[in-house]
């Protein structure tokens, strides 16, 4: 080896997420060192995020990996992710991995980062995010619909963030919200089904306000029990159910000033703390409308929004738009411009969420980029073996951290 941190060799293969949807896992070796990760995938895409494979069709990021990617990192210095990740994109030659797709541009930038953290022996977290980490909040998802499951809310997740001493207690707290929903969905709805949905929230045949009833009165219930502070959220995803300047509830629908209304109302009257999406994702100036009225009280966070790309981040900081921004790799394609995006975000006094996606492997990576990152919350779900894989990596970190 002419550098210590050559690339000795790489590897990609298909498996399986927790949709049963095939994903793309890469590996980067550095001698007998490598590191390994598995790219997720959204169904509430967002329109302007890197599409995860090439006509969705994940053959063809293979094909590409092995005529193009396969032989040019050999010999590449994994030190530097800049140079590593603008080797993507030069092998790419597109400015959206559309060439290769950006499930696979994620995996094998991430695995890159793992790989060099491995050789150096120190954490992921502190690889990425230096000297200061620091712990999110857990944010799970506790009711869902959209397009996360058939029949459930419009609104695609109700979400809880226990305010507990320790990341462990908060996410068993959030557990117990969890299981607290689902006894009272199961009372009111006696004989019908509820079941779960992609991210493992209940889902049942209930509109948007018994969801918020029902998320109140069981977090209450647990704050009281447990006293412990607990915040709620809801992603509208509302892009998924707007339709020609209108947004198509269940039983209703509403204009866009009524949607606005309502995300306000969502904060002032019924206390919600964290507002995701409450717009389709080109009205910057409704998001800006409705973050002017409650961003001493809450949180407005744009996912769809922004994708993870910088330009568009840049355009909500003009444009006053949120005070948050939600992080997903695979949105943007690489760690690179994941971390400027969030050192833009954060420059602007902006809070950052890292989030899963909808369908998840085991991997867990995003636990050391929310610890990395200083984020605010880290939204992953509250139960299930994926989401919990995340969940229990931020607790050993925290462990660590602690001992
Ligand atoms: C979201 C995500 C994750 P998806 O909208 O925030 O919850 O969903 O991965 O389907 O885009
Ligand atoms: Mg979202």
């Amino acid at each position: 080896m002419n550098n210590i941190f050559e690339i000795t060799g790489s590897d990609v293969k298909r498996i399986f997420d927790s949709r049963g949807n095939q994903a793309v896992e890469a590996r980067i070796y550095i001698g007998d060192t490598y590191g390994v990760c598995s790219a997720p995938a959204g169904a509430s895409t967002g329109e302007t995020e890197v599409k995860a494979y090439p006509d969705n069709d994940i053959n063809k990021s293979i094909e590409f990996y092995n005529k193009n990617v396969k032989k040019a990192l050999i010999g590449f210095n994994a030190l530097s992710q800049k140079n590593f990740d603008k080797l993507l994109h030069e092998i790419d030659g597109t400015d959206n991995f559309s060439a290769m797709g950006g499930n696979l541009s994620t995996a094998l930038s991430i695995a890159n980062a793992k790989a060099v953290s491995n050789y150096l022996k120190i954490p992921l977290y502190r690889y990425v995010g230096g000297l200061n980490p620091s712990f999110p909040r857990p944010m799970g998802n506790v009711i869902g619909g959209g397009k996360h499951s058939k029949n459930g809310t419009t609104i695609q997740e109700f979400l809880a963030s226990s305010q507990g001493k320790t990341f462990f207690d908060s996410v068993y707290y959030n557990i117990m919200v969890h299981r607290r929903v689902g006894e009272k969905l199961s009372e009111k709805l006696k004989n019908q089904s509820v079941g779960l949905g992609d991210e493992k929230a209940w889902t049942a045949d209930i509109s948007d306000e018994e969801a918020i009833d029902i998320m109140k009165s069981a977090a209450r219930e647990i704050s009281d029990e447990y006293h412990v502070k607990i915040l709620l959220g809801v992603d509208f995803a509302a892009s998924s159910f707007y339709d020609n300047g209108k947004y198509d509830y269940k039983k209703e629908t509403r204009t866009r000033d009524q949607q606005i209304d309502f995300a306000i109302s969502l904060n002032k009257t019924e206390g919600f703390y964290f507002i995701e999406d409450p717009l389709y994702d080109q009205d910057f100036e409704g998001f800006s409308q409705i973050t002017q009225k409650i961003k001493d009280t809450s949180i407005v966070v744009g996912d769809d929004l922004y994708t993870t790309n910088a330009e568009r981040i840049k355009k909500g900081i003009e444009l006053k738009s949120t005070n948050g921004v939600l992080i997903k790799v695979n949105q943007i394609g690489t760690l690179s411009d994941t971390v400027e995006s969030v050192k833009l975000a954060s420059k602007n006094a902006m809070d950052t969420v890292v989030s899963h996606r909808s369908g998840e492997t085991t991997d867990d990576f995003i636990a050391d980029l929310a610890v990395a990152f200083n984020s605010k919350f880290i939204k992953t779900g509250t139960i299930g073996g994926e989401r919990l894989a995340k969940l229990n990596e931020v607790i050993r970190i925290e462990d660590d951290l602690i001992e």
